[in-house]
């Protein structure tokens, strides 16, 4: 079902702040900042080799991301996984039992389409499903 990791999202209260450790220090290269409004977050990607990481700082104080910052401090907040059908998948897991947050998809950033299964279905890993290349 899955193809491969596509990104590892990390909460951050500044991308301003954020964003200097992983380009500069780490050398990896920002591909872009973009507002999801759905979300209520601001995104950035820093590509290294072929995989990427999201950092997500939130837009606004009922943000899922800004109630995350809350309970745990900045840090690691999701896995993504790339799938090339995901109402396919989505069906595939609801069929095998698998708790979902998104039972359709969403507008994600970078022009993909979006669904996050629950963290308790996942050992405790919020977990996304994306597809890439919508328009
Ligand atoms: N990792 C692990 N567990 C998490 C978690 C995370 N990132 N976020 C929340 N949880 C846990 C909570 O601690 C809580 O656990 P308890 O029941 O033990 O207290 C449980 O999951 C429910 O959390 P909640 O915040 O109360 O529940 P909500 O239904 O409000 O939110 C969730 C669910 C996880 C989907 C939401 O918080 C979230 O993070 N959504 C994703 C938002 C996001 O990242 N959007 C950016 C997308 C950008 C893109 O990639 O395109």
């Amino acid at each position: 079902m899955t193809r491969k990791l596509n990104h590892v999202g990390i909460a951050v209260r500044s991308l301003e702040a954020g964003i200097p450790f992983y380009r500069d220090t780490l050398g990896m290269v920002l591909e872009g900042t973009e507002e999801v409004v759905e979300q209520k977050v601001k995104v950035a990607f820093l590509q290294i080799g072929e995989s990427r990481i999201e950092l997500l700082e939130p837009t606004s104080p009922d943000s899922p991301v800004a109630k995350f910052l809350d309970k745990n401090g900045e840090g690691v907040h999701h896995l993504a996984y790339e799938v090339d059908d995901l109402e396919a998948a989505l069906a595939a897991l609801k069929k095998e039992g698998v708790r979902l947050i998104d039972e359709a998809p969403r507008r994600g950033a970078h022009h993909t389409l979006i669904a996050f299964l629950h963290p308790k279905a996942s050992g405790g890993v919020l977990t996304e499903l994306c597809q890439r290349s919508v328009v």
